[in-house]
């Protein structure tokens, strides 16, 4: 007999007939002469129901010692029954049990600390709170892929191990390469800008590493980054390529995971209404807003994450600040022709106290302003000696922008800390496990 999945025996797919199902004892209790048994298979959890007359006695006893997370098999009979936790159940004729748990499941049914379930996260992914954020992480990047190829564009890997930063020394990982030092990657911009006159619309979605020593509940120290880049393109044009993939991935998930979304505490419905365009509000609209709040904050400060939390209240969806002045982004952002103070950059931020889950801009495509904006940074150009090529052979406009998909999970999933966003999350003091 072939196993199924619980998913489609709770969409009602093989109701009345006899099903095979694997899993994990996630939760049993016994009455009279019967045991339900809550089965969790990674698809969905069932309660299924062995009566002592309807089974062999070995099978009905073992069952009765089993511990919390065996794995086992049952065959058994679908019914509909709104007594049920979840509208269906399995009525039990066999079963077999692969694993006997060990007794005493770290995670029990009491209230633990976020560091004992930091240390357990191995048995804590179990979880139906994290199961149900992994999945939405998951679909959130399915959609992400499918909205890339109804659209053109082409997925571009670049390496891990690099020699240059991206976005500020202060945050490189070194890495000991052989006889030489080299870091990890922050971001797989240059690279892309490199890979555009090859592919033309490119995508990733890849690890990025910073070596951030502050303690947030925003910040990893490796996270998931979806980056983008686009030659022939606009600070306009990358706007609404943020908007377009961001609605769509809101649109499927709301469609595809509305339980889930509901579970954690999201409503579909808030979701669907924050749909673009967003709106664009200028770095010094948002100086204005702030001092408007009495926040002491001058023209060209960088814009932090307190900050951020008082401009999102103003907002009931996801909204662009653009044109940041010069000295708080990195050396690539194309200067404002109109206004060389402040770059062609924008950075989308989720209402709700989320704050920045994008950054991105336009990109300098001048070999002449790409120098000056280098040595003005203090950079060595030697680092960059194969980027400032590429404003030799064929420069074109371009522009880009990374999501950050931890923020982004964060904020779909209402989370209170981004380490919940991400299976085994790595931060200052948490390599493990
Ligand atoms: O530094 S960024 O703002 N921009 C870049 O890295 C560009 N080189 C991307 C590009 O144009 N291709 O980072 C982009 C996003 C940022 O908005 C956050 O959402 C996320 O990456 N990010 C982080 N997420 C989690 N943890 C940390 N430490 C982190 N740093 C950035």
């Amino acid at each position: 007999m072939k196993a199924v999945d619980i998913a489609s025996i709770l969409s009602g797919k093989y109701t009345d007939e006899r099903v095979l199902i694997r899993g994990w004892l996630h939760n049993m209790r016994s009455s009279g002469g019967i045991h339900f048994l809550l089965i969790r298979d990674g698809t969905g959890i069932i309660q299924c129901t062995m009566k002592k007359n309807t089974v062999k006695d070995e099978i009905f006893k073992e069952a009765k010692d089993l511990t919390q997370e065996s794995s086992l098999e049952i065959i058994g009979s679908v019914r509909e029954d709104k007594r049920a936790p979840r509208g269906y159940e399995i009525k039990v004729e066999d079963m077999k049990v692969f694993h006997r748990a060990e007794e005493g499941y770290p995670i029990a049914k009491k209230y633990h600390g976020p560091d004992f379930l930091l240390d357990n996260r191995h048995l804590w992914i179990r979880s139906q709170k994290m199961q149900t954020i992994l999945r939405i992480r998951a679909k959130f990047l399915e959609a992400a892929r499918e909205w890339f190829k109804a659209n053109g564009f082409v997925e571009f890997h670049s390496p891990t191990i690099i020699t240059a930063a991206c976005e500020g020394g202060a945050t490189l990982f070194p890495v000991k390469y052989f006889d030489r030092e080299a870091y990890l990657t922050q971001s797989w911009q240059l690279y892309a800008e490199a890979a555009i006159a090859s592919l033309g619309k490119i995508y990733t979605i890849a690890p990025s590493f910073r070596a951030e020593k502050s303690r947030t509940r925003r910040h990893l120290t490796e996270y998931w980054h979806l980056e983008v880049e686009i030659p022939w393109c606009d600070l306009k044009g990358i706007m609404k390529v943020q908007e377009d993939l961001l609605a769509y991935i809101l649109d499927s998930l709301c469609e595809e995971m509305p339980g889930e979304l509901e579970y954690l505490g999201r409503s579909p419905d808030e979701l669907r209404r924050m749909k673009p365009p967003y709106e664009r509000i200028t770095y010094d609209k948002a100086v204005k807003i702030l001092n408007e709040e009495g926040i002491f904050f001058k023209w060209g400060d960088d814009i932090t994450w307190t900050h951020e939390k008082i401009l999102t209240e103003r907002f009931n969806k996801p909204f662009f600040i653009t044109h940041f002045p010069k000295n708080v982004k990195a050396f690539y952002h194309k200067p404002d022709p109109e206004r060389p103070k402040v770059t062609l950059s924008a950075d989308l931020l989720a209402p709700e106290g989320y704050g920045e889950i994008t950054g991105g801009g336009q990109r300098i495509d001048s070999l002449e302003e790409l120098l000056e904006r280098i040595k003005e940074e203090g950079l060595n150009p030697e680092d960059y000696k194969w980027y400032i090529d590429l404003r030799r052979y064929g420069s074109v406009p371009h522009s880009g922008f990374g999501l950050g998909v931890e923020r982004t999970i964060s904020w779909i999933c209402k989370l209170e800390h981004i380490r919940d966003a991400i299976a085994f999350p790595r931060l200052i003091n948490r390599v493990y496990p």
